[in-house]
This record gives C-alpha cells, structure tokens and sequence, in this order.
C-alpha cells in the first residue's frame, strides 16, 4: 500500500511504512547503533508484533535490516514484546524479550546473536531452552513484562528487572543470575509503587551525582552516583522517574523522599512520549534517552496513510547540577542537519502582538530562542493557586495561548498558517508564588489543526528555573507532525503530534508572540531549515 508523506516526519526516527510502537534493545556495538522496535510488518495499527531493526553510524541516518524476533517458537508463538539489549564480557551482545506463548502467558526470553562476526548483527538465534523467566503461579501472566538490560551487583551476579503488577501495585521484580541464562527471582521487588497499576517498560541506570553530563555504565555504583528508576503507567500512557539510592547490600532502590512516586511524578516529557528506553554510548559515554511518540489521530487516519508511530529525536540525558532533576538535551548530531540559517535580535513583543520568522522551511526545523524578560520585581504577576501544581496539562488547557496574563503567555506559534487559523504553541506564563515564581510551559493545543476529528491535548509542565537573570530558552524540533520542545536547557521537554491542514509543508510559517501584559523581548533567535537523512 502507498504511504502518505503527508504530516510525515522526515528527521525523527520512524520505519519505511507501518505501525511503529516501543524503541527496543538500543546497543552501540563495535562502532554501530542499533535500534530494534516494536512493529506490525502487515499494517498500521497495532498488532502481529515483531522487533523491526535499523542500525547506523551517527544516530541520525538508519538502514534498515529485517525483522531480528519475530513470533516461530511455543514460547513467543504470540508475539515478541518489549525488552532489552545487555553487552556481556567478552563483547557479546544478548537480548531478553517478552514473548506471549502458546497460553498467551507473557515469558521473558533470551536470544544471541548468530554470528558475532556480522558487524550488523542480522540474524538471531533464540535457544529452546526458553524461556528463561516464567511467571510464578501467584502472578497475574499478563502483567509480567519488558525486561530490563541486565546489571552486575557487588557480587558479580546479573540483575534484570521485568514489570509487573500485583492488585493495582506497581512492581519493579528483580531477577538474579550467574550466567545470564538461569535465572532466580529476588524475595522483594527492587521497587513498588501503590495504586500506580502496571508498569510497562522499566528503565533502571546510575547517573552521575558529581554535576558532569557524563553517562555511567548500568553496573556502575559507588561514591558520586545515584539511581534512576522509570515507569510507563498503562493506564496514564505517561511515564513518571524518581531519583534516588540503590541499596545494593539490599538489592532495593529507594526513591528520594521529595518524589512523588506515582503519576504525579517527574517526567522525561510532559507530553505524547511512553515506552522509553535508555541505553549507554560508550563511544561518547553519554547516556542516550529514546521515546516512542505515538500518532494523535485517528486509527482510520493511520490506516489510510499507511504509517503510525516515530520515535522522538536520540536525546542525552543526565542529572542536573541541582540533583532534583534530570535534563535532556538532542544529541549534538542531530546539529549535523542543520542547513541554512536564520536570525532575530533584540525584537520586543507587546501585548498581542506576533513576529514572523522568515525565511526558513518551518515545517521542518530547529529553533533556539532566548526570551528576555521584565525585572520582576516591577511587574504585576498572576497569583497561582497551589491546587494547580499536581496538574500542567489541565492548567494549560484552562489557559491556552489566547487567554492573555501579566507575564506571559509568551513563546513560539510553530506549524502556524500565515493568518493563524491554525498553529501549534509552546509558550510560558510566570506566576506569583512563594519560594519563587511558578514557570508553566505548555504545547499543543485545540487551534493546532482545523479538523475537529483528533486528540489535541495542550500538554504542559512547570519548569524549574531561576528567572533572576531574567531569561528563560527554548527549542523546539519541527518535523512535519511533531513539535519536541526543550525549555530552560533541557529542564521540561514536551513532545506533541499535530495535524494542521492549512500549515502544511511548504504553507507553515512560525511566529513569536506574546499574550501577556508585559512586554518581552526575542533576545537571540536561530532558526535552521532541518536536511533530510537517510531515514530507514
Ligand atoms: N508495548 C509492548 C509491551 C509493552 C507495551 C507491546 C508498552 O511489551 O508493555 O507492543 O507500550
């Protein structure tokens, strides 16, 4: 069937055609990336599911190969789900997956490489020794999923983590082995959260504690680190992390008390972002962040266009200075695809009033702003009511980009047709409170298409910065159907998928603007036409 390049991404990761869902496996190895990813080879909506594989040399360019598991054995006959890549010594690369077998019961399996003298890794071999994890008779075998890569504790012995959910508890259960193959289930979980349901894909990494954007290895532990531990909530489809401690004596992970641990948590992205994966490049030993962004349209729409899923752009990830919080940056090659480039100094914007950015493709682009504001100790700002605070995306959809304030809402009208009737926006809006101002970013957004048919959520986060320099920055990735925005250096991310009918392609433009009392001021401005790579 022929794909639609219609609202098509061109520079997020995403397969030739089809349905796309969770990144899987993420690995660099002997010079290459590898992704695998949930995928559904014989249509655009979910189903039949296989782990799709691409690999490349810079993270930004894919190949794709063919399928690496695909449902053959008792074991995995229904479907080969979510799971993790682990290097064990000796360089040699593993996979631990989820199978749904015979029984649909959901097992986790091991596969290796065939031939480790294939630099691509083609071709895999699963052992019929599978599975090599069962789910006990006291667990509920559909929810029992999405393992972890493995880490090596104090004793030298294989830890893997697979979700799970017992009542409306969330699990993180902890597996043991020598040798990667037998394996032994832990007497406690390493983690559990009360009425957070199931939690698909768990994700758990140290994180240096020492301020540096240096990514650690998964077994690292020791003095100057700390532990990350993320959960995708099936019944949210948002995923929440805390920071914390990994006993490891104990074999538990205990989140910082000043976490809320379950969906009001912390989020990598505050918007259309589940399933993430992280993995360790140790060619630039970074940690490298990948999210599935699913489609906002209707399943009819997929099916018509022939395509559905992209993963968000490859970003590092590390733990702020500050140790509340993590950041996430896109990873610098995707800098690589930056073409010809606009710029803005020093314009002010008053109240109601839009700039246009000329001159670049605004369909398809990466924006930088830095926006200047008023001291604030001279202007008047709106009260926030702390009720507010366990709820961004609600407070963003009361006060859309329209609804004027004092301080904001000010940002950027990205994916805009020329007489905004349509656009997506990503702006602030400053608040009054104590300690300091309340900074909300929002994106997305009812006015981001002018078909009535589809989920247009305003997503939104608060941002946690210092406005005493009177500054605040922003990025924002435009490709088509997605706009992945990074407020305050990587501090609150929020990805949204939206379908504009008139500000399409070349019929996009993009506008700075302010709603808000208060002037402010477009300090510095670069705006670049995004390339187009080889994109599977
Ligand atoms: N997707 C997979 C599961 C996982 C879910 C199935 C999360 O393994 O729990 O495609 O999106």
């Amino acid at each position: 069937m022929e794909v639609s390049k219609a609202h098509r991404p061109v520079f997020h990761f995403r397969p030739p055609k089809n349905w796309m869902n969770d990144p899987n496996g993420p690995m660099y190895y002997n010079g290459i990336y590898h992704l695998f990813y949930q995928y559904n080879p014989y249509g655009s909506v979910w189903g039949n599911i296989v782990w799709a594989h691409s690999f490349s040399t810079d993270l930004i360019n894919w190949i794709p190969l063919k399928p690496a598991l695909y449902a053959s054995k008792p074991f995995d006959i229904n479907g080969t789900w979510s799971g993790s890549a682990t290097i064990l010594p000796g360089n040699k690369p593993v996979i631990l997956y989820t199978g749904i077998d015979e029984q649909n019961k959901q097992v986790q399996n091991i596969a290796f490489p065939k031939d480790l003298n294939d630099p691509l890794l083609q071709e895999w071999i699963k052992p019929d020794y599978n599975p090599v994890i069962t789910p006990t008779p006291d667990m509920n075998a559909s929810f029992f999923r999405d393992p972890t890569e493995g880490w090596r504790g104090p004793d030298g012995h294989w830890r893997v983590l697979v979700g799970n959910r017992k009542g409306n508890r969330g699990l993180a259960l902890l597996y043991r082995s020598r040798d990667f193959i037998h394996w032994t289930k832990a007497k406690h979980p390493l983690h559990s959260s009360a009425d957070t349901g199931m939690w698909e894909c768990p994700d758990f990494f140290p994180v240096s504690s020492d301020g540096s954007q240096e990514g650690l290895e998964a077994s690292v532990r020791g003095d100057g680190v700390k532990h990350v531990l993320k959960v995708s909530l099936d019944h949210t489809r948002f995923e929440y992390y805390t920071i914390g401690h990994y006993l490891y004596e104990k074999d538990r992970y205990i989140p910082d008390k000043s976490y809320a641990d379950n969906s009001t948590g912390l989020r990598y992205d505050y918007g259309n972002f589940y399933a993430s994966k992280t993995f360790f490049d140790a060619k630039n030993k970074r940690r490298i962040l990948w999210g599935w962004a699913n489609e906002s349209d209707l399943n009819t729409t997929d099916t018509a266009k022939g395509w559905a899923g992209i993963q968000t752009v490859p970003r590092r990830l590390w733990l702020d200075e500050n140790g509340k919080q993590l950041r996430q940056w896109p990873i610098k090659e995707l800098e690589t695809l930056r073409l010809h480039q606009v710029k803005m100094n020093d314009v002010s914007i008053r109240k109601g009033n839009s700039v246009e950015i000329k001159g670049i493709t605004a369909a398809q682009a990466d924006v930088e702003v830095t926006f200047h504001l008023p001291s604030l100790s001279d202007v008047r700002l709106e009260p926030f009511d702390p009720s507010w605070s366990v709820d961004p995306q609600r407070l963003c959809g009361e006060k859309p980009s329209t609804v004027g304030g004092e301080l904001g809402p000010f940002g950027l009208l990205t994916l805009a047709s020329e007489n905004l009737e349509e656009y997506t926006a990503v702006f602030f809006r400053v608040f009054d409170a104590k300690p300091k101002p309340v900074v909300l970013m929002c994106s997305g957004g009812i006015r981001s298409s002018i078909s009535e048919e589809m989920y247009k959520p305003s997503f939104g986060g608060f941002v946690d910065v210092d406005l005493s320099d009177r500054k605040i920055t922003l990025r924002s990735l435009i490709d088509h159907s997605v706009v992945e925005s990074f407020a305050a250096g990587g501090k609150t991310c929020i990805t949204s998928r939206v379908y504009p009918k008139l500000a399409e392609g070349s019929n996009a433009h993009l506008f700075a603007f302010n709603s808000g009392a208060e002037t402010i001021k477009v300090k510095h401005l670069k705006a670049w036409n995004m390339g187009s790579p080889r994109m599977n």
